[in-house]
This record gives structure tokens, sequence and C-alpha cells, in this order.
């Protein structure tokens, strides 16, 4: 019954189960660090597949192309450091046709707008080119010293103004408003106090890149509901015509969410006079 005599084998155990220890929080640091690098290179192959995926099914590309043009955008970058003008290979790349007589802007009218030119074949808005309808809905973003894409974790535009989606819509936006020919439409919100509101794409971007020599008219279709905040007399609308030059003509028509609604429903309807 001597303690003494146990003494070196405990010590021998105690040094084993530091061993094992050690051995068992190596491992699971490797198993964790290939399963994120799994993940990562998951995150940016499946967000490829989506990319080259809807861009097949737009047709007319060659979408390896497009995909090389988009990438260098970002990839690689601090993704509050992305100017608009990182995607200037990428309009390039995919450059906008000119629309005549048929392009559809909105501003905080998303949903109004898309439901409507889902039923009828009128309007050409952004998401009805290619790179519109890639890109909606997606949130991508790179990191300084990766070759990744992110898509979760990207800075939002109330963090930083220069991020990678933000200045995506910029550039696009910019692209598709220079190539605006004819009559041109956009769909504002009635329920809202500021209709057109100077810090939105299609106030600080869109209607300034309006080309006078190709567009002929911009025809605001007012979006109203039953308690109605603003008319066409709004103040933020004088401050559109302000920003269009004089030989575009403007017009503005209040119509109602269930008018437009009828209109897209009735296949008689005609495209441009149904409200
Ligand atoms: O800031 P907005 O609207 O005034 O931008 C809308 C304006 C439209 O006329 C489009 O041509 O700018 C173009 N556009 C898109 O097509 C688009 N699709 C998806 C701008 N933004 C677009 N998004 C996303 O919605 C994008 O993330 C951007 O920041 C919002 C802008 O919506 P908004 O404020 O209602």
């Amino acid at each position: 019954m001597e303690p003494v005599e146990y003494r070196p084998r405990q010590k021998k155990r105690s040094r084993r189960c530091v061993f094992l220890t050690v051995v068992a929080v190596l491992l699971l640091i490797v198993v964790l660090a290939v399963a994120f690098g799994v993940a990562l290179g998951r995150s940016t192959e499946s967000f490829k597949t989506t990319f080259t995926d809807r861009c097949e099914k737009f047709g007319g590309y060659d979408c390896e192309k497009v995909w090389s043009a988009f990438e260098q955008a970002y990839v690689g970058k601090d993704p509050c450091k992305v100017p608009m003008e990182a995607y200037d290979p990428l309009i390039a790349a995919a450059p906008f046709q000119p629309v005549c007589n048929r392009v559809m802007f909105w501003s905080k009218t998303k949903d109004v707008v898309h439901e409507f030119t889902a039923k009828k074949d009128c309007f050409t808005t952004l998401e009805d080119t290619l790179l519109g309808s890639v890109l909606d809905h997606l949130t991508w973003c790179g990191k300084e010293g990766s070759t990744e894409t992110f898509t979760s974790d990207c800075p939002e535009w109330k963090y930083c103004e220069n991020n990678t989606v933000r200045s995506f819509w910029n550039r696009v936006s910019a692209g598709f408003a220079e190539a605006a020919c004819g009559d041109a439409t956009a769909m504002l919100n009635g329920s809202i106090a500021t209709p057109f509101a100077l810090d939105s794409i299609f106030g600080s971007i869109e209607v300034k890149r309006f080309d006078h020599k190709k567009m002929k008219s911009l025809n605001i279709v007012l979006v109203t509901q039953e308690n109605n905040v603003s008319d066409c007399t709004n103040p933020s609308l004088k401050n559109l015509q302000k920003e269009l030059d004089d030989s575009i003509h403007y017009t503005c028509k209040e119509v109602s969410e269930a008018q437009i609604q009828a209109c897209g429903s009735d296949p008689e309807a005609p495209c441009g006079a149904c409200w």
C-alpha cells in the first residue's frame, strides 16, 4: 500500500492523456479546415453554376467569357472598394442593345412592374436583359488575397457605398439607361412621400444617363393605392423634370395598382395605352 510506487505510472498515463488530447485537437483543426475549404469552393462553384445556367438559358452569349469579365470586377478585392467602373469590361462583353419604345424603368415598384411584365410582353426592364436576369436576387463579393466568390457576409450599402453588388446595379443601370430610345416609361410609387428620390438608382444614375438624341419622351406611371400619399403634382417630380433635357417630352399619369394588374391580365389590352 505504498502510494510512492504508483506515482511514475500515473505520470506516464497523464502524459499519454495530454498527447492524445493534442492529437485530437490537431485532427479536429485539420478536419474543420478541409470542410471550410470545401464549403468555400462549393460557394464559388454553385454561384458560377447559377450564373452560367441563367446565362445559357438566356442564349446568344459566350457565357464563359461573360463569367470571366464579371469575375475580374471583384475577385481578390476589398468588397467595399469596387467602383462601378470595375464592371466596364463586363458591359463590353455583353453590351446593351438599344431598346426603342419598350424600355421600362422603375423605382420602389419592383414587384408591380415585374408582375406586369411577366404577364404581358410589352416592356423591357433591366431584368429582361442578359446581365439583369443573370444577377437578379443574387449576392456576391470577393476578399483581398482570395480567388473565391463569397455569397454571404457581403457588406450592405448602408455599410459602404462602393460595394460589389450596388456598384454592379449602378453600372448596368447606367448602360441600360444610355441605350434607351424613343418613348420610355417609368413606374414610380405613389404610396410614398418622395416617388422620385435623388439617392435612388433611377434618380442618381438612370435619369442622368438619358440620351436626348435617342430618347423622345419619358412617361411616368405613378402607381397609386387606396390611401395614396403622392400624386403627379408631387415636388419630387418637379426635380425629375428639372433633370431632363428640354427636348425629352415629360408626362405623368396616376394609375391604380388594380388597373395595372387588370391591364396585365387582359390579353386584348393594347401594350402602351391600357392606362
Ligand atoms: O434604386 P432604384 O429602385 O430606383 O433602382 C431601380 C432602377 C430601375 O429602373 C432598374 O433599371 O435601377 C435599375 N435596377 C434594377 O434593375 C435592379 N434589379 C434589382 C436597380 N436596382 C435593381 N435591383 C436591386 O434593387 C438592387 O439591389 C438595388 O439596390 C435595388 C434598388 O431598388 P429600388 O430602390 O426600388
